[in-house]
């Protein structure tokens, strides 16, 4: 079976502590080749137990990453300004409902999801449907909670796609390469195997970041040096890839050339390069979005969005200075998946996106108590 075979080799790390033993009452599944010397019953409970762990450490990475973001965004302009405003116990009135939508367009929601849930709360209040401040500060919560769950998807390596290609696009400095790294190390804890593709040829730097991260964590990377066209290292990395039998290939983008329809269009070329090997290909296009720039975060999703057709969203930089609103803002708008947030600049800190833990993080329940 193709998923037996393809999950690399740390899955079979349990076979060399415990003897195989079959499981009662769980059908074997159908015969695979076997490999290394395992037998296909082998092969089956390595799989399940793999899921299984996978599982476990994915429900641990949750439980931490809420942690991580009471600890990260509840300093955030727009937990202490909703925060503050609700621990004052304030009155059920239009003066309210003032500060809120100045709270939310401060934190960076924008114009246009400001007005949506302020509107929808007074309406509400105007037919009575609110007790006092706590039963609005909670239907505030419920609200913002509704424009994030739709749009929290998480990333799923498809095992009928090999490679998965992920392309990554940005503007300079959002934190691609730094995400390229991050998520590399993710999908080698998940036992894939991968491959990385120096795609941002306008800096020297940049190709050599990724390079020197390679050589750390043995992972290959396919570079061409700086001003090699990157369409060229594309497909040449999509092309090793495959060769190499590897699970996912990432490749990074510049984020600046001389001008931006240039890197529109050296976008696009990348897109259709990699889809003469590969019609699928890339299986995902994860725009990286810097939380600290505001509505002009929209602007530029709006743009990569017409040039190569986003897939997925990182918000990183959501530590620090960071309001956090302009996260309801791209999802209000767009719809699309965000896939992770970036919290800091450790591995660690890009967290798989999860909504009920970000609206946690920026209005603690508690305050909506009484
Ligand atoms: N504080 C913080 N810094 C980040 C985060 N993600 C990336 N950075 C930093 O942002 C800077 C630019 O990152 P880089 O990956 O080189 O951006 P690129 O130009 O898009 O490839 C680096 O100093 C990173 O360490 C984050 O989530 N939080
Ligand atoms: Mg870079």
């Amino acid at each position: 079976m193709a998923t037996i075979v393809r999950e690399s080799s740390a899955m079979f790390d349990f076979l060399k502590k415990k003897p195989p033993q079959p499981e009662p009452g769980k059908p074997a599944r159908p015969a695979a080749p076997a490999s290394g010397g395992f037998s296909p019953e082998d092969l089956a409970r390595a799989f399940t137990v793999h899921q299984e762990e996978k599982a476990a450490r994915l429900e641990a990475e949750r439980a931490e990453g809420r942690e991580a973001m009471k600890g990260v965004l509840g300093g955030s302009l727009f937990a202490r300004s909703l925060g503050g405003l609700f621990s004052r116990h304030p009155k059920l009135d239009e003066d309210l409902l003032d500060e809120v939508e100045t709270a939310l367009i401060s934190a960076d929601m924008g114009v246009p999801a400001t007005t949506e849930v302020v509107e929808r709360l007074r309406k509400r209040m105007k037919d009575r449907d609110f007790a006092d401040a706590a039963a609005l500060f909670r239907a505030l919560r419920n609200d913002l909670l509704a424009i994030l769950r739709p749009v929290a998807k998480p990333l799923e390596i498809r095992e009928d796609a090999r490679p998965f290609v992920i392309l990554t696009v940005g503007v300079n400095g959002v934190g691609k390469t730094t995400t390229i790294g991050k998520l590399a190390r993710r999908f080698q804890l998940d036992g894939h195997t991968l491959m990385l593709a120096a795609g941002d040829t306008f800096r020297a730097a940049a190709v050599e970041q990724l390079r020197i991260w390679g050589e750390r964590n043995n992972v290959h990377v396919v570079a061409q040096g700086q001003d090699a066209d990157p369409a060229s290292v594309a497909y040449d990395g999509l092309q090793q890839a495959k060769a190499r039998g590897v699970d996912v290939l990432i490749a990074d983008t510049a984020g600046r050339l001389h001008t931006q329809q240039g890197l529109m269009a050296e976008l696009g070329k990348i897109r259709r390069v990699l889809a003469k090997l590969d019609e699928r290909a890339p299986h995902e296009v994860l725009m990286v979005i810097d939380g600290t720039t505001g509505q002009n975060a929209l602007n530029q999703l709006r743009q990569f969005h017409a040039a190569v057709k986003v897939t997925g969203l990182v918000v990183t930089k959501l530590d620090g200075t960071a309001k956090g609103g302009v996260v309801f803002a791209l999802a209000r708008e767009f719809g699309l998946p965000i896939r992770f947030i970036g919290l800091g600049e450790k591995p660690e800190d890009l967290r798989v996106f999860d909504p009920e833990g970000f609206v946690d993080a920026l209005l603690p329940e508690s305050l909506g108590a009484g």
